[in-house]
């Protein structure tokens, strides 16, 4: 199977969880990435059988309004019972990290209003230690020197993605050569730097069930 096969396989195959769950009430919190994009197209096909839907970017509200799904404010949404996204990593603890596609805040702003985070994504994304993939690190645009030599008495080595603004209009620093042995740590230490909006760790708020895309079909770990 190709990656975007197994991408597909798994956006199904939340589509499959959430459908027996889904009422007329019912609003989903969709994440970004070309994964979710494929859960985005497979939701569609069941429009239907929910309200709408929270984004966790404008490209993503955009592709929800491109299919006819209402998208709602958060702030105007008492409660989430499914958030689905993908990941850029994940370990054995579906801690995760997450903001290679720069939407990082909003992801973590709506996974800590759901009360199940579903993350979907193909087998090469699993690893038993994080970090070998970048780590994401949103940072008001004033602070980014200071914050960038706070990241390098961490041990990282981070550097300026050029060209990039968050939709929150911030720019971001992808923390390279570390490897993460503890995710919960490293998260609440970056959070404390002054100029951090947000950090690409999901460790205090992991995902509960995280649907990986294999060969051997999907396969569901929580
Ligand atoms: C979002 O999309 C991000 O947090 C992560 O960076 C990315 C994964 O993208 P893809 O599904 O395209 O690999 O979920």
């Amino acid at each position: 199977m190709t990656q975007d096969e197994l991408k597909q396989a798994v956006a199904q195959a939340a589509v499959d969880i959430l459908l027996p769950q889904l009422e007329d009430k019912s609003i989903v919190g969709v994440g970004t990435g070309s994964t979710a994009n494929f859960f985005i197209d497979a939701l569609a096909r069941h429009k239907a059988s929910f309200d709408g839907a929270v984004a966790s970017s404008e490209a993503t509200a955009e592709r929800l309004r491109q299919h006819g799904i209402p998208v709602y404010d958060l702030n105007s949404v008492a409660s989430l019972d499914f958030y689905v996204d993908g990941a850029d990593e994940s370990n054995h603890h579906l801690e995760l990290i997450k903001g290679g596609g720069a939407a990082l805040t909003r992801e973590k702003i709506v996974a800590a209003v759901a009360r199940t985070f579903i993350c979907i994504a193909d087998q090469s994304k699993l690893v038993d230690t994080l970090g070998a993939f970048p780590l994401p690190v949103e940072v008001i645009p004033m602070a980014r020197s200071h914050v960038a030599r706070e990241i390098v008495r961490l041990g990282g080595d981070p550097v300026y993605r050029q060209g990039v603004v968050t939709d929150n209009g911030n720019v971001i620093l992808d923390v390279h050569n570390m490897q993460i042995h503890d995710p919960r740590s490293l998260e609440e230490k970056l959070n404390a730097i002054v100029g951090v909006v947000c950090n690409g760790l999901f460790a205090a708020r992991p995902a509960d069930i995280l649907l990986l895309g294999t060969s051997e079909g999907v396969k569901r770990m929580e």
